[in-house]
């Protein structure tokens, strides 16, 4: 057995994963979806878990050997079900849109009726969007926000209506008010729907108390544990009470399409390091942490519009915040999203309610706090960030996205290379890195 170190036996590998370490460590990670786990996660993570097949689950496998597995797996589903106030919870989707596949498969013939937020006003891929199985594999309906950001109550209401949907998706990956999860649930209650919340974006929030909780509304929950949780790279799916009232067997259900439905065995590392996130995550500190992600949010997005930024819905409930650059141009996100890269801060380019460009080059930048503020940053910090932001994107706006194809890939290669030597970037690069050195995250202090 080759027992070297990674440095010893493929330095290729340790010295990207060195670079990377490094861009996070000096660089500020503003992707909504994103956080840095602990130490203790990453332990889980590269432990011996990684080695075992379980097919199955916690009494019940396939392959012998797995009493440790059993033992992880029950912990993780004990933590979820009192974190989250659940009455069953399978832990082991490997992601958020596995997690979401097998919620279809337990509930959905293909080509029923299922309704979710649209794409481009927030919605995830697999709550309907027409390029995902999600719309291709079912008759999927779509709900709006209205012009002010907010879900549009009197539109899902009468799409249900119309349309008798057999699920209802209530979240999102890109809205910046609070999940409406009694009205969504009163509007699947009306035409006996499952309400599903997929609640990736917001579960740290809502352990945090942060956020409300989705536990009586919804019948199921599903979520990924990555982004505000800080678990590593995995998903939960949850079944209430409300949903065993509406049918006794989902529980069953569920675990059956996670497996042997979706999946074959699980990654018991991830499980294990879920378990360890989740018991972090019930703490008095994490309780600051995720009001403290909510505070800094709004910290950020008025320093924002203060510099002359508009933002979808003007300001934010949660750890998002919604970038319009139209008042720049229509498409101008990618020139966002390239310059503030150069300046060290990382965000995505992302549609607009009402977008008037396309996802290719969306009118939008996505901007979160939840990586910053595991970092221990607070307003003060976000004050001075929201400034080189505004100063970052100051500096893009006399490059016009051309209508045709080829001609904005030439300018796109011009800009890249301009922005490089931009001097401006440059320079909130440097203090970008000092700030960053202030609040150190796996180097020493
Ligand atoms: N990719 C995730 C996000 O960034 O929100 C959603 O799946």
């Amino acid at each position: 057995m080759n027992r070297k170190k990674l440095k010893e036996t493929d330095a290729e590998i340790f010295k990207t994963i060195r670079e990377e370490l490094k861009r996070q460590e000096y660089g500020l990670e503003m992707i909504p979806s994103e956080n840095f786990v602990s130490r203790a996660v990453m332990e889980a993570m590269g432990s011996v878990m990684t080695n075992k097949y379980s097919e199955g689950y916690p009494g019940k496998r396939y392959y012998g050997g797995n009493e440790f597995i059993d033992i992880a797996e029950n912990i993780a589903i004990e933590r979820v079900k009192k974190l989250f106030n659940v009455a069953h919870a399978n832990v082991q989707p490997y992601s958020g849109s596995p997690a979401n596949a097998a919620v279809y498969l337990a509930l959905c013939k293909p080509h029923e009726v299922i309704m979710g937020q649209s794409l481009p006003d927030g919605g995830h891929l697999t709550h309907g969007w027409k390029t995902s199985f999600s719309g291709l594999f079912f008759n999927a309906i779509q709900y709006h926000v209205k012009t002010d950001g907010y879900i549009d109550f009197e539109e899902a209401r009468s799409l249900a209506r119309e349309h008798k949907p057999k699920l209802i998706w209530v979240g999102a990956s890109a809205y910046v008010r609070s999940f409406p999860f009694r009205e969504m649930a009163e509007i699947a209650d009306e035409v006996g729907a499952y309400l599903v919340a997929d609640i990736a974006h917001v579960a740290g929030l809502i352990v945090g108390g942060a956020h409300p909780s989705a536990s009586e509304h919804a019948h199921i929950i599903t979520t990924t544990t990555h982004k505000t949780l800080r678990g590593p790279r995995g998903a939960l799916i949850m079944v209430t009470e409300k949903g065993l009232r509406k049918d006794p067997e989902l529980a069953e259900k569920i675990d059956k399409a996670v497996f042997p439905g979706f999946q074959g065995g699980p990654h018991d590392h991830t499980i294990a390091a879920i378990a360890v996130a989740l018991q972090e995550a019930d703490s008095p500190e994490f309780k600051e942490y995720a009001h403290q992600v909510v505070a800094n949010a709004k910290a950020l997005a008025q320093e924002l519009m203060d510099n002359g930024l508009k933002l979808v819905s003007g300001g934010t409930d949660n750890h998002l915040i919604l970038a319009d650059l139209t008042p720049i141009q229509k498409g101008h996100g990618v020139f966002a999203q390239e310059a503030l890269e150069a300046a060290g801060i990382t965000v995505n380019k992302n549609t607009i309610p009402q977008d008037p460009s396309s996802p290719f080059y969306p009118s939008g930048i996505r901007i979160g706090t939840p990586a910053l503020t595991t970092r221990g940053m607070k307003e003060e910090e976000m004050k001075q960030i929201g400034k080189w932001m505004a100063a970052a994107i100051n500096e893009t706006a006399k490059y016009k996205l051309p209508e045709e194809k080829e001609e904005r890939k030439e300018l796109l290669k011009k800009f890249k290379n301009e922005i490089k030597r931009n001097k401006t970037l440059k320079q909130i690069k440097k203090d970008v890195k000092e700030l960053c050195k202030r609040f150190p995250l796996y180097a020493k202090k």
